[in-house]
């Protein structure tokens, strides 16, 4: 009996063994590209998107050999993720990074081991650009001017005065491209057109950190009637958080109503928000960056040089067809009108 145990217990752990080798085996024999994705987190909609759209090219069937690290929003868990792909010595780093300093000495460390870096969403800011091989993603700062402009024309239209605007700013994570560039285009419009500008919370692009933002605005600014928020599950967050105050949100400002304007775009929730009124307008922003990634490797592997930086076009979203576009800095873009 215990011999048969022990025997039975021997083929168990060789099959194991061997499955483990034939997997090796197989990653080998098939000459996959290996691919090390270090991804911010799973903070908002937007970002599951995102992974999800690089899962869904990484595949085998592509010849690819995805590893995925959720840094769960924090950059110390991406170096640790850039350090062991360097270890297991993959084929390319892909980087979403979290944050847009603090990145030379570890994307040293992957230029030396000769691995090339692509870079994803947000950008790194690093003394040398020769430390990563390209960049793709929005221009997050134009996002921002699109948003206002649309705000500004909306005011002027309806002759609402600038001063009687007292606009607060619910902030993505600090440091990120996403959250530099919303916030300056933000500051420069309401310095330019003379917006009330009431607070700065910071919201880290997630629903529930945007519910806290929410109450602390109001707490310090009962008179805030428009709400800029730096993506949409902020803006879902900050909904809440108006509606158990007692406040209606929408754009009649002049009837006592807070406006909502936030990014992305892509959640459905936030979309039938825009129907229904309740968020005036979203800036577009783009998450389905794997295949654009994709084509960028498969450059990289035909021996050519992709351009550096790879900008996304965007639009807007609002359910008022009054406003067709806006004009940036010479170039129009347009505004899709979401109905229920
Ligand atoms: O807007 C937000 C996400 O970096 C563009 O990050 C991205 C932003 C996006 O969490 O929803």
């Amino acid at each position: 009996m215990l011999m048969m145990i022990c025997l039975c217990a021997l083929l168990v752990a060789c099959s194991a063994r061997q499955e483990v080798a034939e997997a090796d085996h197989d990653i080998k024999e098939d000459d996959l590209i290996v691919v090390g994705f270090s991804q911010v987190g799973s903070e908002s909609y937007w970002r599951n998107v995102n992974t999800e759209s690089m899962e869904s090219v990484f595949t085998k069937e592509n010849g690819y050999k995805l590893i995925f690290e959720n840094a769960q929003q924090k950059q110390t868990n991406q170096i640790t993720a850039i350090r062991s792909f360097i270890q297991r010595d993959v084929d390319y780093i892909v980087l979403a990074p979290v944050v847009e300093t603090g990145w030379d000495t570890v994307l040293s460390e992957a230029k030396e081991a000769g691995i090339p870096v692509i870079i994803v969403d947000r950008r790194v800011d690093v003394s040398d650009d020769s430390l990563f091989t390209c960049w793709v993603g929005s221009d997050f700062e134009l996002e921002g001017s699109m948003v206002c402009m649309w705000m500004s024309k909306y005011f002027n239209m309806h002759g609402i005065s600038p001063s009687s605007i007292h606009i607060a700013d619910i902030q993505g994570t600090l440091g990120s491209s996403a959250q530099i560039g919303r916030t300056k285009s933000f500051q420069h419009m309401s310095r330019l057109w003379g917006w009330d500008v009431v607070a700065y919370e910071e919201g880290e692009f997630t629903k529930s950190k945007g519910k806290e933002a929410m109450s602390q605005i109001l707490a310090k600014s009962g008179n805030v009637n428009v709400v800029y928020c730096e993506n949409d599950s902020e803006a879902l967050g900050a909904i809440e958080v108006l509606e158990a105050a007692g406040r209606k949100c929408g754009s009649d400002i002049t009837k006592g109503e807070v406006m909502l304007v936030a990014f992305d775009g892509i959640n459905e929730e936030a979309r039938d928000k825009v129907a229904e009124g309740k968020i005036s307008c979203i800036g577009e922003c783009n998450p389905m960056h794997g295949p654009r990634v994709e084509s960028i490797i498969r450059k990289l592997e035909a021996g050519e040089v992709p351009e550096k930086y790879q900008y996304v076009t965007e639009g807007i979203f609002s359910n008022t067809s009054d406003i067709p576009s806006v004009m940036i800095s010479g170039q129009e873009r347009t505004v899709t009108v979401i109905t229920n």
